[in-house]
């Protein structure tokens, strides 16, 4: 009797102990390093950032000022601050970064450490402070800041003096970020004016900022945390690392070719960031047009869809506003991405893949995770396996010219090649070979109708994992040939894709494979 009586504790613990052990979840595998901190995830997660150059040359006509222009020139007439974060806010841009002080050393705000300031100007009797006012309705609406400070300074007397100027330097950095609440981003570059013999101590900056603000993310040609991509067309590379050797790179000497890309064996977690103006110049001028919305979406493409955030200079005019022409192309930028992405083919897939990790029917790295636009569900495989495969069941048929996809980039990015075929006329067909990922990876290729997608990864740096994947239709871009090869490309090139504006199909735009 006793040892029946045991037999069934044994059975009973067994028991209790398989539903305990069922119960427990499989740890997520490790990261591989370099990862993103927090400030960095933050700004990755932001994808735009409307960037604004205004001061003294938005009324003289000039790019880059000589810094003895009167600050009585400084004269806007209706500036609204709050209209720049209402226009960036409705455009999608989750942050504003201002020209504080531009190389002509005219400071945006009342510096205590210069006369040459709003506060010598007749703009609000001289009370006036365009940072206050920016940070304030930035704050308004949900959005945030960034500060650009030139590092050269063409009105400044001590500039010349490396000492004495990089006192002045982190003076105002230090009035910058304990005057106006959380900054975000600082954003400087290695320009530096002919003739004088200046060091600029980068290091003590960086840790000053870093100091002064906690969430706060560089941005500089070397990082520290985000990097220039080393072009001023809003372009990165085909292949784009967030891997970097900050080493590499001086502030002021970049390698053009390493920026673009990146480096799969950095050991820095320095993400690119891609600045370009929706006019010719940085500033604004009477003369000069705004870009079209469809030459936006492209660069849309080659930025925010190649693993960088994109900062698009929008700059206000005389009156202190941004023009009603820049808004309207803005507008329509917006339209056309929520006409693109607002559909997505793949929502409600049927997806398999080769292993997952924890087992087949485990939830948590589940195939169907990929579904949802979020980097913290992911598929993840089964350890120790030699090849990875997705297979999407869109459930019916769907022609479309967009696939986006996306790497967990908490867990460092790992994919180095991949390719999607699609079943059309029971032949697996190449539509897209790709490198990298990253946060977000867009691919336009010609229209192709199929249902069922395969996503084979051909090598990662680590077991490689999926985030997120969706299949779009993008009316407005017409692409005649797969965009395979690492170039640099011009934006307004058309010799990989072509951009309508009568927004309608043409047979050009059908798939001939
Ligand atoms: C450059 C500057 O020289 C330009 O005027 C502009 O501000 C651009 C964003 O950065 O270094």
């Amino acid at each position: 009797m006793a040892a029946i009586f045991l037999l069934l504790l044994v059975d009973l613990l067994l028991f209790a102990h398989g539903i305990t052990s069922s119960a427990i979840s499989t740890p997520p595998p490790l990261p591989i390093l370099p990862v993103p901190s927090y400030a960095q995830l933050q700004w990755q997660l932001s994808e735009m950032a409307l960037f604004l150059h205004f001061g003294p040359n938005t009324f003289t006509d000039s790019e880059w000022g000589t810094g003895h222009a009167d600050p009585s020139v400084f004269a806007p007439s209706a500036l609204d601050a709050g209209q720049w974060a209402r226009v960036a806010a409705a455009g999608g841009f989750r942050r504003v970064v201002l020209t504080t002080k531009h190389h002509d050393g005219f400071c945006l705000w009342p510096s205590a450490l210069t006369n040459y300031s709003v506060a010598a100007s007749p703009w609000k009797g001289g009370t006036g402070d365009v940072v206050g006012e920016l940070a304030a309705a930035a704050r308004a609406e949900g959005i945030g800041l960034g500060l650009y400070l030139s590092p050269w300074d063409r009105h400044e007397p001590v500039y010349g003096d490396t000492v004495a100027y990089n006192e002045h330097y982190m003076g105002q950095m230090t009035e910058l970020l304990t005057r106006y609440g959380d900054v975000d981003e600082v954003w400087l570059d290695g320009a530096k004016g002919e003739g004088k013999d200046m060091d600029y101590m980068f290091d003590a900056w960086f840790a000053l900022i870093h100091q002064l603000q906690q969430r706060v993310v560089i941005f500089s040609d070397a990082g520290p945390d985000t990097r220039w991509v080393g072009d001023e067309a809003g372009v990165a590379g085909y292949t784009c690392w967030s891997p970097f050797n900050k080493s590499m790179v001086t502030i002021g000497h970049i390698i053009p070719e390493y920026s673009r890309s990146g480096d799969p064996f950095g050991q820095d977690w320095v993400p690119a960031e891609c600045d370009v103006s929706i006019r010719p110049g940085w500033f604004w001028h009477a003369s000069e047009k705004p870009k079209n919305a469809t030459t936006l979406l492209d660069i849309y493409y080659k930025s925010v869809g190649r693993n960088c955030l994109l900062i698009l200079n929008v700059p206000p005019n005389s009156s202190g506003l941004i023009s009603a022409e820049d808004m309207q192309v803005l507008w329509e930028f917006t339209e056309i991405r929520q006409t693109i992405f607002s559909q997505n083919f793949a929502a409600n897939a049927t997806v398999t893949a080769s292993t997952v990790r924890g087992g087949l029917g485990n939830q948590q790295f589940a195939p169907s995770n990929v579904l949802q636009e979020s980097i913290y569900s992911y598929w993840a495989p089964e350890e120790g396996q030699n090849s990875w495969a997705m297979l999407f069941d869109l459930r019916q048929s769907a022609s479309f010219n967009v696939i986006q996809l996306q790497e967990p980039i908490q867990m460092g990015q790992r994919v180095i090649k991949f390719h999607v075929e699609i079943l059309v006329n029971e032949l697996w067909q190449t539509i897209v070979e790709g490198t990298t990922i990253g946060f977000k990876r867009l691919f336009q290729f010609p229209v192709i109708e199929g249902q069922l997608l395969k996503l084979s990864i051909d090598s990662a740096r680590a077991d490689p994992l999926i985030s997120f994947f969706g299949v779009f239709m993008d009316p407005f871009s017409v692409i005649y040939s797969l965009e395979k090869h690492d170039k640099p490309s011009d934006v307004n090139s058309n010799e990989v894709i072509m951009l309508r504006t009568d927004h309608s199909f043409g047979n050009k735009s059908t798939a001939t494979m």
